[in-house]
C-alpha cells in the first residue's frame, strides 16, 4: 500500500491550551474562573467542530444579488454557514455581553472567548469587534437614548434580538487620514440628520446599525469638523432605501466576511454627542477594536503553531519524526517564544482594559493601556503574518496546497496589519500616546511586573532596553520627522520589553507551580532580542527613494 501522509489534527483548543489556561488560573479569582471554563470548553468544541468541517468542504464566500428577477433592487447577501451561526455563537456564550458584565476581569473573560472563537468564526469576529466598540463609544457618550436604544441588541444573550454594528469611517479620500472624509450630514425640513457619501470598507454591512463619521454641512474641513452617528440600517426585513450596497470587495484574505462597499443617500442618522470632534467620539472605539485585533493576531498564531507542532509529530523525514529535527525543533520553538510573549502582552491589554473601565486602575495604568493598545496592535499584526508564513513552510509543499487548509491561515493574517490602521499609523499613534507620562507609566509597570527579579538576566536586558528607548527618545524629540521615522522601531522595541517583563511575571509564578516552560519561553525570547530601535537617515532615506 503506497505511503499517505496524515493530516494534521487540531488539538482541543481549550483544553490543550495551557497558556489561556494558566493565565486563567493566574489572573481571576477562582469563583469566576470556574464561572467561564464551560463557555471556553463549549467555544473549544465549536473550534475543533469547524476546523473538522472545513476541512471536509470547499471554503465558500458570501454572494451578494443585487436585484431580484423581476427588477426590484434587493441587495441580499447569502453568508457562509459559520457566518449563519455567528449570532447564536456568539449570544450563546455571551461573547460581548461578558465584556460589558461587572467587574475588572470582564474584559479578560470576553477577550478569552474571542481567542477561542476567532479562527472558527470566519472573522465574524470583525463585526463583533465593531459591535463592541459601538457600545464602548456609545457608553463613553453618554447619549442615554441611543445608549437605551442599542445596548440591549448589541449586548443581548438571545440571537433573535441581537444586533450587529458597524464602523462607516473609511473612504476614498479619507483612508489613514480619517480628516478628509467626504460624505456630508444634512438636517431635512422635519430637523432629521440625514447621511450623504460613500463609504469603502464596511465589514458589518449585514448588521443593523452603525457608527459613521460625517461632516454636518458647512462645518469646514479637517478631522475636528467631524461629528459621528449612529444609524440603523433596516426597516422590518428590508434594508432601508437610504443604504445602498454597490459592491463586495474581492479581498486577498478573510474571503467569508462580506466586505462592501456602500453609498449613502439620506440615510436617517443620530449625533451621539457634539457636531464636531467625531474622532475623539470614536477613539474609545478604535481601541476597542484595536484590541480585537491583537487578540484575533495571536489566535491565529496559536492556530498556526498548533497545527504545525501536531505534524511534527505525524510527519517523518530523514529517518525520524519533524519534532526530533533539532533545526525543525529549534524553529518551532523560536516561534512559539514569540507567540507566548505577544499572548502575554495582549491579554495584559485585555485585562487593563478591564481594570480601567471599572474604575480598578491606578492613574499610571489608564495611561499604560493608551500606549500598550497601540502597541499591542501593531506588534501582533506583523508578528501573526511572520508565524502564520513560517508555520506554513513547516509543511513544506502542503503548506502551500489551497484544500489543506493552511494557506488561508497566512492570507488571513495579512489583514492584521492593514484593519484598523496599518503599522505605521499605529507607530504614529504610539508617539500620540507618549506624548502623555506613558513612557513613564510604562517604565514604572516593567518594574512591578519584574517584582524582584531585578538582577537577572532578562531583567537586567530589559532594563537595559528601556534605557536606550528612552535615551532614543530623548536624543530625537527636537525633530518631529526624525520621530515620525524612527517610530516603528521604538514601538516594537517597546512592545517587546513589555512582553518580556509581562513573561518573566508569568514565568515567576508558572515556576512555582512547577512548569518550566513559561521561564524558557522568556530566555528564548530575549536571546531574539528586544531591541528594534533604528537610527533615521533621512539623506540615505532620499537617495534610497530617488
Ligand atoms: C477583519 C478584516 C477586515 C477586512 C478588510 C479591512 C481592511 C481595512 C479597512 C479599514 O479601513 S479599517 C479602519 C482603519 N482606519 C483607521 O483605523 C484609522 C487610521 N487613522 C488613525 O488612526 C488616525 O490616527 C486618526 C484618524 C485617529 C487621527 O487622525 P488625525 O486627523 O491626525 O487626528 P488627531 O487630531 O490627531 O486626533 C483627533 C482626536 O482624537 C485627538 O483628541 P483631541 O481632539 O482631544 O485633541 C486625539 O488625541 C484623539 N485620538 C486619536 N487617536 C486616538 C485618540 N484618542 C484616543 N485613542 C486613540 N487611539
Amino acid at each position: 500500500m503506497a505511503f499517505l501522509q496524515d493530516a494534521p489534527q487540531l488539538a482541543h483548543p481549550w483544553h490543550a491550551d495551557r497558556l489561556l489556561r494558566s493565565l486563567i488560573e493566574r489572573a481571576l479569582p477562582t469563583q469566576r474562573h470556574e464561572a467561564l471554563i464551560a463557555d471556553l470548553a463549549g467555544l473549544g468544541d465549536y473550534a475543533q467542530m469547524a476546523w473538522q468541517r472545513a476541512s471536509q468542504s470547499t471554503r465558500r464566500k458570501p454572494v451578494l444579488t443585487q436585484w431580484d428577477a423581476w427588477g426590484k433592487r434587493v441587495d441580499r447577501i447569502e453568508l457562509t454557514t459559520a457566518w449563519q451561526e455567528g449570532p447564536h455563537i456568539a449570544t450563546q456564550y455571551a461573547v460581548l455581553a461578558s465584556g460589558h458584565a461587572d467587574g475588572e476581569f470582564a474584559r479578560l473573560e470576553e477577550f478569552a472567548r474571542v481567542y477561542l472563537y476567532h479562527v472558527a468564526s470566519e472573522f465574524y469576529t470583525c463585526p463583533l469587534a465593531m459591535t463592541d466598540g459601538a457600545a464602548t463609544a456609545l457608553k463613553s457618550s453618554g447619549n442615554q437614548a441611543l445608549i437605551d436604544r442599542a445596548l440591549p441588541h448589541f449586548l443581548s444573550r438571545d440571537a433573535s434580538g441581537f444586533w450587529l454594528s458597524g464602523q462607516w469611517m473609511t473612504e476614498n479620500a479619507g483612508g489613514s487620514d480619517v480628516g478628509n472624509s467626504e460624505t456630508i450630514a444634512r438636517q431635512d425640513s422635519n430637523g432629521q440628520w440625514r447621511l450623504h457619501g460613500r463609504k469603502w470598507f464596511s465589514s458589518a454591512v449585514v448588521g443593523e446599525a452603525a457608527l459613521a463619521l460625517a461632516r454636518p454641512e458647512g462645518m469646514g474641513d479637517g478631522t475636528a469638523a467631524l461629528a459621528l452617528f449612529y444609524v440603523e440600517t433596516m426597516d422590518g426585513e428590508h434594508r432601508k432605501p437610504g443604504l445602498i450596497i454597490d459592491r463586495l470587495k474581492d479581498k486577498l484574505g478573510t474571503h467569508e466576511l462580506p466586505t462592501a462597499e456602500i453609498h449613502l443617500d439620506g440615510l436617517p442618522a443620530w449625533p451621539l454627542g457634539e457636531l464636531s470632534h467625531g474622532v475623539r467620539q470614536v477613539a474609545p472605539m478604535l481601541n476597542v477594536t484595536r484590541t480585537w485585533n491583537a487578540v484575533c493576531a495571536v489566535a491565529s498564531m496559536a492556530r498556526a503553531i498548533s497545527l504545525a507542532r501536531d505534524y511534527a509529530n505525524r510527519r517523518h523525514a530523514f529517518g525520524r519524526p519533524l519534532i526530533e529535527q533539532p533545526l525543525h525543533a529549534q524553529t518551532l520553538a523560536d516561534m512559539q517564544a514569540e507567540f507566548q510573549a505577544a499572548f502575554a502582552l495582549t491579554f495584559e491589554v485585555a485585562h487593563l482594559l478591564g481594570r480601567v473601565e471599572h474604575g480598578a486602575a491606578a492613574p499610571h495604568e489608564v495611561v499604560l493601556l493608551r500606549l500598550l493598545t497601540p502597541l499591542a496592535k501593531l506588534w501582533t499584526g506583523k508578528l501573526a503574518i511572520r508565524i502564520c508564513s513560517e508555520a506554513l513552510e513547516c509543511f513544506g509543499g502542503a503548506g502551500y496546497i489551497e484544500d489543506t487548509g493552511l494557506p488561508q491561515l497566512l492570507r488571513d493574517a495579512q489583514v492584521y496589519a492593514i484593519w484598523e490602521g496599518t503599522t505605521n499609523v499605529l507607530s504614529l499613534d504610539s508617539l500620540r500616546a507618549l506624548a502623555g507620562d506613558s513612557f513613564g507609566a510604562l517604565r514604572r509597570s516593567i518594574v512591578h511586573w519584574l517584582n524582584d527579579d531585578r538582577h537577572t538576566h532578562a531583567a537586567c536586558t530589559i532594563t537595559q532596553t528601556i534605557d536606550a528607548a528612552a535615551h532614543w527618545l530623548d536624543q530625537h524629540a527636537a525633530s518631529r520627522d526624525r520621530l515620525e521615522a524612527g517610530s516603528r522601531g521604538l514601538a516594537f522595541t517597546l512592545a517587546r520589553c513589555a512582553a518580556a517583563a509581562l513573561l518573566a511575571r508569568q514565568g515567576a509564578w508558572s515556576s512555582h507551580q512547577g512548569d518550566p516552560r513559561p521561564a524558557a519561553a522568556l530566555r528564548r525570547f530575549i536571546s531574539h532580542g528586544l531591541d528594534r530601535l533604528v537610527t533615521p537617515d533621512a539623506d540615505s532615506t532620499a537617495l534610497l527613494l530617488d
